[in-house]
């Protein structure tokens, strides 16, 4: 009777635990269908939502920018992710800058948080690196990648 009594106990803690982890994933969920409500012309793609304010910026402000609001800056991983961004780069007419630089190494690409990028679509003849001083990736009506100047100016684009 002690035993069983203690087993469903266990059993009990786990099902708690359980649910608690379905109510965060389901949080995360909300979170991110209350952004794209926010703004509408924001794009869903699996776990991914990407969101514009139409807000305009150097490639530093955009990147605080998507801090701020708990996101960070868009960073397509295939070639699903880049689409939904060429469809947001399409309906305003404007490039964005993505989360994706070679500021650390000349050449070398990664994530903000460092890793080397795993998908990119560069125009043909890109990157180039034009007058030495491309180190930020903008993404064109075409959906392809260019390297350029980090102190452009480029619509903010961020992923929650
Ligand atoms: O300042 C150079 C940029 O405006 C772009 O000019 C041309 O489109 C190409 O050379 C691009 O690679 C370059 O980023
Ligand atoms: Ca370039």
């Amino acid at each position: 009777k002690g035993d069983s009594g203690l087993s469903e106990v266990n059993l009990m803690k786990k099902q708690v635990s359980d649910l608690e982890g379905q109510l965060r994933a389901l949080q995360a969920s909300f979170s991110k269908y209350q952004k794209v409500a926010a703004f509408p012309g924001g794009r869903i793609v699996g776990n991914k939502v990407f969101v514009t304010s139409g807000y305009e910026g150097t490639f530093d402000d955009l990147k605080q920018k998507c801090l701020q609001a708990g996101g960070q800056l868009a960073a397509p991983k295939n070639a699903v992710e880049n689409t939904a961004v060429q469809q947001i780069v399409v309906q305003h007419n404007k490039s964005v800058f993505l989360g994706v630089t070679d500021i650390q190494t000349e050449g070398k690409f990664r994530y903000l948080n460092g890793d080397a990028i795993v998908y990119s679509n560069w125009l043909q003849g890109e990157p180039n690196n034009e007058k030495g001083r491309e180190n930020c990736v903008e993404v064109y009506v075409n959906g392809k990648w260019n390297d350029r100047a980090c102190g452009e100016k480029r619509l903010i684009l961020c992923e929650f």
